[in-house]
């Protein structure tokens, strides 16, 4: 059976159509559609606990989370493909240096409305 991508209509499971469109690999859409509220349907909640778009079935996993879902298709089916190098160490420095203030700057912006 060829993984199934759980896609509710307008949301981030475009993200992880796209990779396994990249890849070639093959797959299955189960379509679920955003009600009056744009909430995702209860069916969804019934596949995986955080009853949200994308959830992927695969192999006998059922996986939840963008990133997480994005990591276990590129580990499972890439061969190396579409993964940057790993980053050097002043990379990594760097990255969470900008994030971390990235993270209270935002939370302020949000908090006056303008994020
Ligand atoms: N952190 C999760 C967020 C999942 C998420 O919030 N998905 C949205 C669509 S982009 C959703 O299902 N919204 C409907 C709802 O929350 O009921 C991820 O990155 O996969």
């Amino acid at each position: 059976m060829p993984l199934v991508v759980h896609n509710l209509n307008n949301s981030r499971a475009q993200r992880v159509l796209w990779l396994l469109e990249e890849l070639g690999v093959p797959y299955e859409v189960k379509h679920h559609q955003r009600n009056r509220s744009l909430q995702a349907p209860p069916e969804l909640k019934a596949i995986h606990p955080l009853g949200k778009s994308p959830v992927v079935e695969d192999q006998g996993r059922v996986l939840a989370e963008t990133g997480a879902i994005v990591e276990y298709i590129l580990d499972t089916y890439a061969n190396g493909r579409l993964r940057p190098p790993a980053p050097t160490l002043g990379e990594q420095t760097d990255n969470i240096l900008t994030e971390a203030e990235d993270g209270p700057e935002e939370t302020r912006l949000r908090a006056e409305g303008v994020g």
